[in-house]
């Protein structure tokens, strides 16, 4: 850059009368470059930005350094990447044992007395919340999950491929994560234990209970009650760009009144996360129910959703 071809520099003088400026500031860039206290010239990666790649930038012009200026010049705010190992994990209160008020002075739609968890609108059909001494269950074939454990949530898993079908037996429950968890993060596990209450009731088909992981911000409030059992769909209730469908799992006909563990994975980077992550699980009938109409009442206790990667 510093030895010119004279020849060439008289053409392109000739060619563009200001070339000799041109070439000052250059020079002037080209020495500067790296010098402490340069000050003018001095050629940032993303002039824009006046920034470096890779170097620290305030993503949202708060004023906090939040982020790191990628390849393209773009300020990226750089996420931190929650892990939890052990259960419960991101799931808080899995255990339904922290409480702020007696799960037996009402005898349901009270999922909300456990610290961490919520129905999943306003009021109308709720989850329910039981613990070792309750009696009453709303419903007089209704038995308790064996063996006991302390406080759990109740609520009715209807299926059905009706679009007119009322939203009487509609119920779900949603839990505030401990850390947001983004696409492409690596894989989870989902373990939870389940127990048929309703098996003194009458026989059903084997029913599905559908794991969506939604973002919504804890402050806002839960969205109105839905018209009918599929409708809205689970994946509208709270906006379809807010939801993602983490998987199912079938209870089937035959399934016990003790309580039954499972679990299953969940791959974030095979799955379309919502681009705020999801803050929430959902936790309520699928919304791809079997052509059968089944409807069964479990007992739910012990979630745990933890990083499948080890540390
Ligand atoms: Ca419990
Ligand atoms: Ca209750």
């Amino acid at each position: 850059m510093k030895i010119l071809n004279i020849n060439l520099v008289k053409e392109i003088k000739r060619l563009n009368p200001y070339f000799g400026i041109l070439l000052a500031v250059s020079m002037l860039n080209v020495s500067c470059d790296g010098e402490e206290g340069c000050g003018y010239g001095v050629i940032f990666d993303c002039e824009v930005l006046q920034l470096n790649f890779e170097e620290a930038c305030d993503s949202n012009g708060d004023g906090e350094l939040d982020g790191k200026v990628n390849e393209f010049c773009e300020c990226i705010p750089e996420r931190e990447v929650a892990t939890f190992y052990e259960c419960p994990g991101f799931i808080q209160n899995g255990s339904f044992e922290t409480l702020t008020g007696d799960p037996n002075a009402s005898v349901d739609q009270d999922i909300d007395l456990a610290t961490h968890w919520k129905p999943l609108w306003q009021n109308g059909s709720l989850a329910d919340l039981f613990n070792d001494t309750t009696t009453s269950y709303g419903a007089g074939c209704f038995n308790g999950p064996t063996p006991l454990s302390g406080a759990y949530a109740g609520m009715w898993i209807e299926n059905s491929t009706s679009l007119t079908r009322p939203a009487t037996y509609r119920e779900g429950m949603f839990n505030e994560l401990a850390g947001t968890i983004f696409q492409n993060t690596g894989s989870y596990t989902l373990t939870l234990d389940y127990a048929n209450m309703s098996i003194n009731c009458g026989a059903s088909n084997a029913v599905k209970v559908g794991v969506y992981g939604v973002y919504h911000p804890i402050a806002d409030p839960l969205p109105a009650n839905p018209t009918g059992l599929n409708t809205p769909s689970n994946l509208d209730l709270f906006g379809a760009v807010n939801t993602v469908f983490l998987g199912e799992i079938t209870i089937t006909a035959t399934t016990p009144g003790t309580w039954t563990t499972t679990s299953f994975s969940i791959d974030s980077g095979a799955l379309t996360f919502p681009t705020n992550g999801i803050n929430h699980i959902m936790i309520t009938n699928s919304h791809q129910p079997f052509d059968d109409y089944g409807k069964m009442f479990l007992g739910f206790d012990n979630f745990c959703l933890i990083n499948e990667t080890v540390k």
